[in-house]
């Protein structure tokens, strides 16, 4: 089975994870959600990186550098930009390559312009409201949209 590559990018604010309102967005630093999703990575053969800022162009660099790397897939939560974004939803659409949106809270449960996405539309899969779960259903998601049938011990045996 090949390892496959998975970007994981944050958008702004997620760098004080951990330190303000735990209410909506855990206890977690980015630090540890990392740790865990480079683990789960090992086991389902995904090579997680990760990238954070607090800039819109830089989050559309990393995109567009994406791909033209080895990147089978991306999973973004793009913070704030998610209800904004038109440069980061053109660069995802531009690059081709598959993303799941991810939020730690659950963004149909908030003020009514966090439920307004614009890329929802344009991803395989949007999971919200699990905390730092999130990001690792979303690297389960995507495995399972990457390599399908390879994921699991009873599809495993005979490859
Ligand atoms: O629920 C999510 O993951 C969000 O993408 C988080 C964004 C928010 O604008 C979206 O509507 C939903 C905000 C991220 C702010 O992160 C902080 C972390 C710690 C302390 C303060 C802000």
């Amino acid at each position: 089975m090949s390892t496959t590559h998975i970007l994981v990018l944050h958008g702004p604010n997620l760098n004080m994870l951990g330190s303000r309102e735990p209410d909506h967005y855990g206890h977690q630093t980015l630090a540890d959600i990392s740790k865990q999703m480079i683990a789960l990575g090992d086991s389902l053969n995904m090579e997680i990186s990760s990238f954070q800022s607090n800039h819109e162009g830089e989050l559309v660099d990393r995109i567009q550098q994406a791909a033209s790397g080895q990147i089978d897939g991306i999973v973004i939560n793009p913070a704030a930009y998610t209800h904004t974004s038109v440069a980061i939803r053109d660069a995802l659409l531009a690059t081709d390559i598959p993303f799941v949106e991810v939020h730690l809270s659950n963004i149909h449960g908030r003020e009514t312009f966090r439920h307004r996405s614009l890329l929802s539309d344009k991803a395989i899969g949007v999971i919200a409201g699990f905390g730092g779960t999130s990001y690792l259903l979303a690297i389960r998601g995507m495995g399972e949209f990457l390599q399908p049938l390879q994921q699991t011990d009873q599809y495993t045996t005979d490859r």
